[in-house]
C-alpha cells in the first residue's frame, strides 16, 4: 500500500531500508572465496570473482546445503546458528507414492537459486539471520518407530540448542516426532497450525503410524473437551508414548482440509476431540487474511508458542504435482505464501515442510514452493524481530 501520507508506494520504502543493511556478510563471502577458490584468471575484471566457485554464485555451480548457508557438520555447534535447516529424509510413512526421501535434497538444490533478498518482505535474510544447514537426521527407511525416536531426540537437540529448527521432510509422519522434540522444552501450551488437504488425524493406519496419523498423537490423550487424560487412556504395546501433555487439541487449527481421501476415520477424532478445521472452502469464504486471523486466535488461546506444519500438497497438484498423496482444489501458490507469512507474524517455536517428493516433481516446482515456503516463513520472522539480528546490521537513518 502507499503511504497514506506521503503517497511512497511499498516497494520504494523497501528500497530505503534494505539500502541501511550492511553487506558485511557478502564482503566476508567474497574474501572467503578467493581465499579458498584462489584468485580468477587476468581477464576477468570482477576481482571478486574466484578461479573455483566457493560461494552463492554461480547458483548453478557448487555443493548445495540449503541456500548455500554453512554446513554444520559438527553438530555439536548448531547453537551457534540463529536457524537450521534439517532434512528428514523419511517416507515410509507414505501410504501411496514414495519419494518424499528425496525432498531435503532437493529443496536444497533449488535453494541455490536464492541469495536472502527480498524487495517485497523487505529483507535481507543472508545478512539479517545467521543461518546453517544441519544435514540429515539418521532416518532408519525400515522401521517407523525407530526413525520417530531418532527424529525427536535430534529435533530436541537442535531445538535446546536455541536454533530455530527449519524441518525439512519426508513424509507427515514426521508431524509426530517432530513436535514430540519440541513441545516437552515448553513451559505452557503449544499450538499447532497445520496446513493441508488432509486431515491426517486417525490413530492408525494399516496398523502403524503413518502419514495419516500424526495428530491423532501429539494431541493424544484429551478428551473432548480438551483436558488432559493421558494416564487412563490405553496404549500401545510397542509404542514408547502415548501423546504429549501440552498439545491439547483446541490449539490445534488444520487449514485447506478437503478432497474426497482418506479423512474419514481423523475426522472423527478432530470432531470428538474438538479441534477446529477450516476447510478450504472456509478458508476461500473467508479469505485469507481472516482465515488466517482466526488460526492465530486458536492457536495462540492460552498457548505459550506455535508450531506450523506445512504440507506441500495444500498447494493444488497443478503447481505442486511432486507429492505422495495429490489433491485438487488447494491453494494457489501466492494465497498459501500469503498465508504462511500471516501465520509467522506472531512467532513460531519451530516449522516443517513434509510431503515433497520430487520424483513425481516438474521443472523443480514443488521443490521450489517448499522453499519458499521456508523462506516467507523465516523473512517475516525476521521482520517482526523474533528470529535473526536485524538491528545489529541496519545502520541508522
Ligand atoms: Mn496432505
Amino acid at each position: 500500500m502507499p503511504d497514506p501520507k506521503t503517497g511512497e508506494l511499498r516497494g520504494n520504502r523497501n528500497l530505503k531500508r534494505l539500502d541501511r543493511i550492511t553487506q558485511t556478510k557478502q564482503e566476508e563471502e567474497t574474501a572467503r572465496s578467493l581465499e579458498l577458490g584462489l584468485e580468477a584468471a587476468d581477464s576477468i575484471n570482477d576481482r571478486s570473482i574466484s578461479l573455483f566457485s566457493r560461494g552463492h554464485q554461480p547458483a548453478f555451480a557448487g555443493i548445495n546445503t540449503f541456500m548455500k548457508s554453512p554446513y554444520c557438520e559438527d553438530i555439536r555447534n548448531v547453537g551457534d546458528y540463529e536457524a537450521a535447516f534439517v532434512g528428514i529424509p523419511f517416507d515410509t510413512g507414505t501410504t501411496y507414492r514414495p519419494g518424499a526421501r528425496f525432498g531435503p535434497q532437493a529443496v536444497r538444490q533449488i535453494s541455490a537459486l536464492y541469495d536472502g533478498f527480498s524487495v517485497d518482505g523487505a529483507v535481507d535474510l543472508h545478512e539479517e539471520l545467521d543461518l546453517c544447514d544441519a544435514g540429515d537426521i539418521f532416518v532408519i527407511p525400515g522401521n517407523i518407530e525407530k526413525t520417530f525416536d531418532q527424529v525427536t531426540k535430534a529435533v530436541s537437540y537442535i531445538y535446546t540448542s536455541g536454533a530455530f529448527p527449519v524441518l525439512m521432510g519426508g513424509d507427515h509422519s514426521l508431524g509426530y516426532p517432530n513436535v514430540r522434540g519440541i513441545a516437552p522444552h515448553i513451559d505452557g501450551n503449544v499450538g499447532i497450525i497445520h496446513i493441508d488437504r488432509h486431515i491426517d488425524m486417525q490413530e492408525m493406519d494399516m496398523d502403524e503410524r503413518m502419514h495419516t496419523t500424526p495428530w491423532f498423537w501429539t494431541s493424544n490423550g484429551h478428551n473432548h473437551e480438551g483436558q488432559d487424560v493421558s494416564t487412563s487412556h490405553h496404549s500401545h504395546s510397542h509404542m514408547h508414548d502415548v501423546g504429549l501433555n501440552n498439545c491439547p487439541p483446541k490449539n490445534l487449527v488444520q487449514m485447506g482440509i478437503g478432497g474426497w481421501y482418506g479423512s474419514r476415520p481423523g475426522s472423527e477424532v478432530a470432531r470428538e476431540r474438538g479441534s477446529s478445521v477450516l476447510t478450504m472452502t472456509d478458508v476461500e469464504e473467508l479469505g485469507i487474511k481472516k482465515a488466517a486471523e482466526v488460526a492465530l486466535d486458536l492457536a495462540w488461546k492460552d498457548a505459550k508458542a506455535v508450531y506450523l506444519s506445512f504440507d506441500i500438497d495444500s498447494i493444488d497438484p497443478g503447481f505442486a504435482p511432486g507429492t505422495g498423496s495429490p489433491e485438487p482444489g488447494g491453494f494457489l501458490p501466492r494465497e498459501a505464501l500469503e498465508l504462511v507469512r500471516l501465520i509467522a507474524r506472531e512467532g513460531l517455536c519451530g516449522m516443517e515442510v513434509v510431503e515433497v517428493a520430487p520424483p513425481y516433481d516438474v521443472n523443480q516446482n514443488t521443490s521450489q514452493l517448499a522453499c519458499r515456503v521456508v523462506l516467507d516463513v523465516l523473512g517475516t520472522l525476521v521482520t517482526e524481530g523474533k528470529l535473526g539480528h536485524r538491528s545489529a546490521v541496519t545502520k541508522k537513518e
